[in-house]
């Protein structure tokens, strides 16, 4: 559906709940902060929720720390998911999602399987871009605190302006939110540069475990549960340790293989752009974009491994 008629719905019910997805990143979180706010500043009742607990590092966030766990039944009129490009991202929140008619969808994921009654996917960098859009179709004031959360989700999907699916509309967004208040060096900070001692004892047992196949094409690099369980971190901390196999010369696709419970890995996909890893991703069930993917993958770790570079292979 057209973005138009997205933002005009939403507003004609009197009160929404706004899911986020599990392994909440900053773009769902921002995401729904924002919405939240801007539906509030309208009159509708609006609470965010999400399966899973926030991570500590978004706590800064001023509109941060407010999203429930769980909600009843028929609560809430319209229920919205940002950010969720599957309805499995909902967890155990999916027959919450999906127990009333007046569902909605706003994502930019070019692989979203559109699950809602009413689906807008815009394929721009982040879905906080999406939820600008909709925010000022609705004449909603922007704030310096939603300003705030909606450039977290910028810059965090975009790794600071960093990533391919920059485009002069994702620059022209964040100049916007900078005017309206937003503090990028702020946010680029905690985000980017801070970390807590346990996620950088962690970085370092992983990395010096990288592997390469393919004539160093392809870089892996696996987070076990053994090495969480020696350092203390949790697996919220793993965001962005892909990059590091990315960057290494030579490397098209890097792969990370996180352990998330026995049997069972999260396994994260980039690439340099020769490869599309959404289609890498689709041939084990998960998706996501051109550039950077997803999927679960249950047995034992080898089994995986040499699943992942074998079908790795075919695509480069
Ligand atoms: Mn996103």
């Amino acid at each position: 559906m057209k973005i138009t008629d997205f933002s005009r719905e939403i507003a004609g019910f009197k009160s929404a709940l706004i899911f986020s997805h599990v392994r909440p990143d900053g773009d769902t979180i921002g995401s729904a902060m924002a919405l939240k706010e801007g539906l509030k500043s309208l009159g509708i009742r609006a609470e965010t929720i999400c399966a899973a607990e926030i991570p500590e590092k978004y706590s800064d966030f001023k509109l941060a720390g407010e999203f429930l766990r769980d909600a009843n039944k028929g609560e809430f009129e319209a229920h919205i998911a940002v950010d969720c490009s599957t309805e499995q991202m909902f967890s155990n929140l999916s027959p919450l999602f999906f127990s009333t008619k007046n569902t909605f969808n706003l994502d930019h994921h070019i692989s979203n399987t559109k699950y809602a009654r009413r689906n807008c996917v815009i394929g721009n960098a982040s879905c906080c871009e999406n939820v600008f859009i909709v925010l000022k179709e609705l004449g909603v004031t922007i704030t310096p605190g939603i300003a705030n959360s909606l450039l977290l989700g910028v810059v965090t999907d975009t790794g600071c302006f960093a990533h391919k699916n920059v485009t002069p509309a994702t620059l022209s967004a964040a100049s916007e939110l900078v005017s309206y208040g937003a503090d990028l060096n702020a946010i680029n900070y905690s985000m980017f540069k801070a970390q807590p001692i346990e996620r950088a004892r962690l970085f370092s047992i992983v990395t010096s475990g990288m592997k390469t196949y393919h004539g160093g094409k392809l870089a892996v690099i696996a987070v076990r549960a053994a090495d969480f369980a020696a350092t203390g971190a949790a697996q919220d901390m793993t965001e962005g340790f892909i990059d590091f196999p990315l960057s290494v010369n030579g490397v098209e696709v890097a792969v990370s293989i996180m352990e998330t419970g026995e049997k069972t890995f999260k396994i994260s996909y980039r690439s340099k752009g020769k490869v599309n890893v959404n289609d890498v991703a689709k041939t084990f069930g998960g998706g996501g974009h051109v550039l950077a993917s997803g999927c679960m993958l249950n047995g034992y770790f080898e089994d995986v491994l040499d699943k992942i570079v074998f079908t790795v292979g075919n695509y480069l």
